[in-house]
C-alpha cells in the first residue's frame, strides 16, 4: 500500500487533497512529487540540476487512492532560473492550478543558505498570490539525505567525535547534528520572512525529504538520520497542516475572490480598555471562519436601512468577474424574525436581499451564501418572510 494510501486511510480522509509543489530550478521538486506518487518509478520528468526540466505544470492526479477521494499533485516550472522568465511560469501556475490545499516549497537542504533566487522566487509568489501565501505554504528541504552530518561544519556544535569504532555513538552524533541543522534552517526561513515580509504571528513548518530509490551506497532511501521514514513523516505531517489548520478548505490561487459582507447589527463594537474599538466577539467568529475559508471579509457595524442601501448600491458597481462567490451575512437583534436595523426600524427585507436574486442583477450568477442571525430573548413564533427563495 502507498504511503499516501496508508495515511489516509488511517486518518479516514473523506476530501480531495490538491498539492502544489513550487521553488527554483533543480531543487528536486518532479523528484520529491516522484516519492509522492510512490511508485518507485520517474513519473514526473526529473532533470539535470542545471537546465530547467519542468517547462509547464502538470498535475498527478490518484483518482482511488480510497474510494472518493482524489489526490492531486501539480508540478510546477522552476522558479528564478537564469531566463528570468518566472512572471510568465507564475502565470502559468495560477492558469494550470486554481485552488489547492497546501503549496510545498521546496529548497535544498544541502544549500544551507536562503539563496538570493529563494529571496526573489519567495517574493515573486508572494506579490502574485497575496498575504495567504505563508500561510498556506510547507517548506520542503529536498536532498535532506545527502547531508554529510558525519563531517563537522559551521552548523554544528562543538561536540567531541568519538573514535570510529564507536558506530552507536556516531550514530547519535549524527542525528543530532541533523536535527540542529533541520533547526538551524526552520529559524533562518522565518527570521529571513519575518524581516522581509513582516510575518510575526505565524511559524512557517519546515520538514526534511530524501530520496525514493535505493542507490548502491543508499540501501534504505526513506532513513534519514532522525526518521525511519522521511516520506511517511512528511505526508503526515501536510495532512494535519491541511485538516488542523485550513480544516481541508481550499485557497483560491487566483486572482478572483471570494467576498463576504458582515452587516453586524447585534450591538455595537467592542471598546477595549485602551479606547480602539474591535469586532464583537460574535461576528470575530464568524470572520475568522470565513477568513479560513478563503473569503475577503467587509464588516459594518450598526447600519441603518439607508446605510444599507447604499452598501448594496455600491456592491452592484464592482466588477463581479473577479467574484467567485458572494456571502452576506447579518447579524440582526429583535424579537420577532424580521431583520431589523440599527435604529431597530424594521428592514424590508425583500427590497434589499430580492435585489441580489434579480435575473438582471450581476449577483444572478454567482454562487451565493445567506446568513442571518438574529439575537432573541425567546424563540419566536413566525418565521422569516421573503417572498423569493433564499436560503436563511
Ligand atoms: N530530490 C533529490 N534529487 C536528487 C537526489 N539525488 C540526485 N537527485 C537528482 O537531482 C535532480 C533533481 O531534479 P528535478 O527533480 O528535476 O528538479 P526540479 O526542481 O523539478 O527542476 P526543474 O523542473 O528544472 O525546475 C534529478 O535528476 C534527481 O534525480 C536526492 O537526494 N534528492
Ligand atoms: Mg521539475
Amino acid at each position: 500500500m502507498s504511503t499516501m494510501k496508508h495515511i489516509l486511510t488511517s486518518e479516514g480522509t473523506s476530501s480531495d487533497i490538491h498539492l502544489l509543489v513550487v521553488g527554483k530550478t533543480g531543487q528536486g521538486k518532479s523528484t520529491f512529487i516522484n516519492s509522492l506518487i510512490d511508485l518507485q518509478k520517474e513519473i514526473a520528468k526529473e532533470g539535470a540540476e542545471t537546465d530547467r526540466c519542468t517547462e509547464s505544470c502538470h498535475s498527478y492526479v490518484h483518482s482511488e487512492l480510497i474510494p472518493g477521494v482524489k489526490v492531486r499533485v501539480i508540478d510546477s516550472p522552476g522558479l528564478q532560473d537564469i531566463h528570468n522568465d518566472e512572471q510568465l511560469y507564475i502565470k502559468k501556475i495560477k492558469a494550470h492550478c486554481h485552488e489547492v490545499n497546501l503549496v510545498l516549497y521546496c529548497m535544498r537542504m544541502i544549500d544551507h543558505k536562503i539563496s538570493n533566487d529563494d529571496k526573489c522566487a519567495v517574493r515573486k509568489l508572494h506579490q502574485a498570490f497575496g498575504p495567504s501565501f505563508f500561510k498556506r505554504v510547507l517548506i520542503v528541504l529536498t536532498f535532506a539525505n545527502k547531508e554529510k552530518c558525519d563531517k563537522k561544519d559551521s552548523r554544528d556544535d562543538d561536540d567531541p567525535e568519538p573514535p570510529f569504532e564507536d558506530t552507536e555513538a556516531w550514530v547519535e552524533l549524527i542525528k543530532k547534528r541533523f536535527v540542529k541543522r533541520l533547526q538551524r534552517r526552520a529559524v533562518r526561513i522565518n527570521d529571513f520572512l519575518k524581516k522581509h515580509f513582516g510575518i510575526d504571528d505565524l511559524v512557517v513548518q519546515v520538514v526534511p525529504a530524501g530520496y525514493y530509490k535505493p542507490t548502491f551506497s543508499d540501501h534504505y532511501p526513506m532513513k534519514l538520520p532522525d526518521r525511519e521514514n522521511w516520506l511517511h513523516d512528511l505526508i503526515k505531517f501536510a495532512h494535519s497542516q491541511i485538516k488542523e489548520k485550513h480544516n481541508f478548505s481550499l485557497w483560491n490561487l487566483n486572482d478572483k475572490i471570494h467576498l463576504a459582507i458582515i452587516i453586524d447589527n447585534h450591538g455595537e463594537v467592542k471598546v477595549e480598555k485602551d479606547g480602539t474599538k474591535t469586532i464583537n466577539d460574535n461576528a470575530y467568529q464568524i470572520k475568522e471562519t470565513l477568513n479560513t475559508l478563503g473569503f475577503c471579509t467587509l464588516y459594518f457595524n450598526s447600519l441603518s436601512s439607508r446605510s444599507i442601501n447604499t452598501l448594496l448600491e455600491v456592491l452592484h458597481q464592482i466588477d463581479h468577474s473577479q467574484l467567485v462567490t458572494f456571502a452576506l451575512i447579518f447579524l440582526c437583534k429583535g424579537k420577532t424574525r424580521h431583520l431589523y436595523d440599527c435604529n431597530n426600524e424594521l428592514i424590508d427585507a425583500d427590497k434589499i436581499f430580492g435585489c441580489l436574486q434579480d435575473d438582471q442583477s450581476p449577483f444572478a450568477q454567482l454562487p451565493k451564501i445567506y446568513y442571518f442571525h438574529l439575537a432573541h430573548d425567546q424563540e419566536p413564533k413566525e418565521k422569516l418572510q421573503l417572498s423569493r427563495r433564499i436560503a436563511v
